[in-house]
C-alpha cells in the first residue's frame, strides 16, 4: 500500500509541476518582429509584406519587440501614415541593428503600425485575450489527472495480484497438513523477503 501511496504522490507533483512549466511561458513570451530586409526601398508591400511576421498574434501583457536587422534605419509606430497614433506607441528612430521593446499592456484587439520615413511599410500586431491558452493548459492538467488514476488502476490490479497469490499458496500449505500459525510463519518469511526483493 505504501509503494502505490508513494507512486500516487510522484503523479500528483508531477501534474503540479508540469501546471507552472505551461503557465511560465505563457507569462513571459514575447513576439519579435524584424524588418524585411531592403524595405527602406518601397516594393516590398506588394511583395508579400514588409515585416517577418506581418501579422504578429500576442496575448495581452506579452512584449512584442522590434527588432531592427535591416540596414536603414526605421521606426514602429502606431497606425498608419494618414493617421498615426503615437499615444499608443511609437519608438521613435531605431538605427540599423538596434531594437525597441513594447512592454506596455495593450488592450485586446488590432493594432497596425508603420513607419514614419518609408510608410509604404505596414504590419499588424493582433492582441488577443490569454484565455485560449489557459483553456489549452487546462486540459493538459486533466490529461495528467487521468494518468494518475490509471496507475492507480494497474497499482490496485497489482495488489489483487497478490492476494489472490497468497491465498492459492495458503491453501496449497493447508494441503500439506500445516497448521494456521505454521503456515502465518511461513507467509511472514516470505512477506520479508518480498519487500526486500522490491
Ligand atoms: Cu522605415
Amino acid at each position: 500500500m505504501m509503494k502505490t501511496l508513494a507512486i500516487c504522490s510522484f503523479f500528483v507533483l508531477f501534474a503540479i509541476v508540469a501546471g507552472i512549466g505551461a503557465i511560465t511561458p505563457v507569462a513571459f513570451a514575447e513576439v519579435t518582429i524584424v524588418p524585411v530586409a531592403g524595405s527602406g526601398v518601397s516594393g516590398c508591400e506588394d511583395a508579400g509584406g514588409c515585416y517577418i511576421p506581418m501579422e504578429a498574434t500576442v496575448d495581452v501583457g506579452e512584449k512584442v519587440i522590434f527588432s531592427n536587422t535591416d540596414s536603414n534605419p526605421h521606426t514602429f509606430t502606431s497606425g498608419s501614415a494618414s493617421a498615426a497614433t503615437l499615444d499608443v506607441f511609437n519608438s521613435d528612430l531605431i538605427k540599423a541593428g538596434g531594437s525597441w521593446t513594447l512592454d506596455k499592456e495593450l488592450e485586446e484587439g488590432e493594432y497596425p503600425y508603420f513607419c514614419m520615413i518609408h510608410p509604404w511599410m505596414q504590419g499588424l500586431i493582433i492582441v488577443q485575450e490569454a484565455a485560449a491558452e489557459e483553456e489549452i493548459m487546462e486540459k493538459e492538467v486533466v490529461e495528467e489527472v487521468m494518468e494518475e488514476e490509471v496507475v492507480e488502476e494497474v497499482m490496485e490490479e497489482e495488489v489483487v495480484e497478490e492476494v489472490i497469490e497468497e491465498e492459492a499458496g495458503r491453501s496449497i500449505l493447508l494441503d500439506s497438513g500445516l497448521s494456521d500459525k505454521e503456515i502465518d510463519e511461513v507467509f511472514a518469511k516470505f512477506d520479508v523477503m518480498h519487500r526486500a526483493k522490491v
